[in-house]
């Protein structure tokens, strides 16, 4: 059970997610960020309801449309601004970008573009973990298309196999791109896939974020106290394109309109303030305090500095 400041905390955090992506478009708009810009609208409650009950010393590892899940993680949003500006005080140093958010204090460790390059990833880290005989859990995001790649399937035959700490998570937002998942997968229920390879599976409604994060706490202490992978299938929409550029003409406005009804902030707020946990007042604040928090981010990067051309040979592994 979540106390009463959790849930008020994660609606904040909801909400400024939100708010920091519809600043991050209109900052494209303008110009001020470039390259791809994939947005996480209408998909918050699966970060938010997942990495709440981590531990600090936990793993996690986002593919690219990893805003929510990198300010989830505590990010603060002005570094996360500030690196989609490519600006040398973002959480990469300016040389990430939109796709490749990592903050190595608190372990999130991306960001990758390569569609299912985070479950290779999950599963070394996971390794790592047993073989330095620690407790803590990797958590892996990713999207439905990444199921169809051949290391989707590597990853979970071989954290099966080997027993190790990660909890999958597939959101599964109905499209890869402009592709409807029963147009790119013989087995549309994807959960299923995980299933042949041995480890617990759930679903989970992806726009209820109290599910989510019930869910979530269960199979988190799981795989913590098991050493055995957990996957689970959030099903979730993205209100936006799939990057910017999207006109978006293979979903109907209908279909748009019917996952637009099930908004997760929308409904988390409504449940708030039927049980009396908020008043009207009180999320008309949290808006306003989430916008001035926004501002500000906007206003750190606009300040920040680009890298100096020197800082080409820093950070460089090899
Ligand atoms: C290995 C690989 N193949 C193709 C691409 C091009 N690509 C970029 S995003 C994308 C769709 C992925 O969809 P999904 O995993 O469902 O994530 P979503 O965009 O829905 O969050 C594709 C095919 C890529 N980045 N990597
Ligand atoms: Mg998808």
């Amino acid at each position: 059970m979540l106390a009463k400041q959790d849930k008020i905390d994660i609606y904040h955090e909801m909400a400024m997610i939100r708010k920091f992506e519809e600043r991050a478009s209109e900052m494209y708009e303008q110009g001020k960020i470039r390259g791809f810009l994939h947005l996480y609208i209408g998909q918050e409650a699966v970060a938010s309801g997942f990495m709440w009950p981590l531990r600090p010393d936990d793993y996690v590892i986002g593919a690219y449309r990893e805003h929510g899940q990198a300010l989830g993680r505590c990010a603060t949003p002005r570094r996360v601004m500030a690196e989609l500006f490519g600006k040398s005080t973002g959480v990469s140093s300016g040389k990430g970008g939109s796709m490749h958010l990592f903050d190595v204090d608190r372990r999130f460790l991306g960001g990758t573009a390569i569609v299912g390059g985070g479950l290779p990833l999950a599963t070394g880290i996971a390794f790592s973990i047993n073989y330095k005989g620690g407790d803590q859990i990797c958590l892996c995001f990713f999207g439905d298309g990444a199921v169809n790649e051949g290391a989707f399937h590597e990853a979970l035959n071989i954290a099966s196999l080997w027993n190790l700490p990660i909890l999958f998570v597939c959101e599964n937002n109905l499209y890869g791109m402009g592709t409807a998942v029963e147009r790119a997968s013989a087995v549309p229920n994807l959960y299923r896939r995980a299933q042949c390879y041995s480890m617990d599976v759930e679903t989970v409604d992806g726009m209820d974020v109290l599910a989510v994060h019930e869910l979530a706490d269960r199979l988190i202490k799981q795989v913590r106290n098991e050493k055995r992978p957990a996957f689970v299938e959030a099903v979730t929409y993205r209100f936006r394109g799939h990057s910017v550029a999207d006109p978006g003409t293979y979903r109907s406005k209908e279909e748009i309109e019917d996952w637009r009804r099930r908004d997760p902030i929308v409904q988390f707020g409504n449940t708030l303030l039927r049980e009396g946990t908020l008043t009207p007042e009180d999320i008309e604040k949290i808006q306003d305090d989430v916008a001035r928090e926004i501002d500000e981010a906007v206003q750190f990067a606009e300040d920040s500095p680009f890298p100096k051309p020197e800082a080409l040979y820093q950070d460089v592994y090899a």
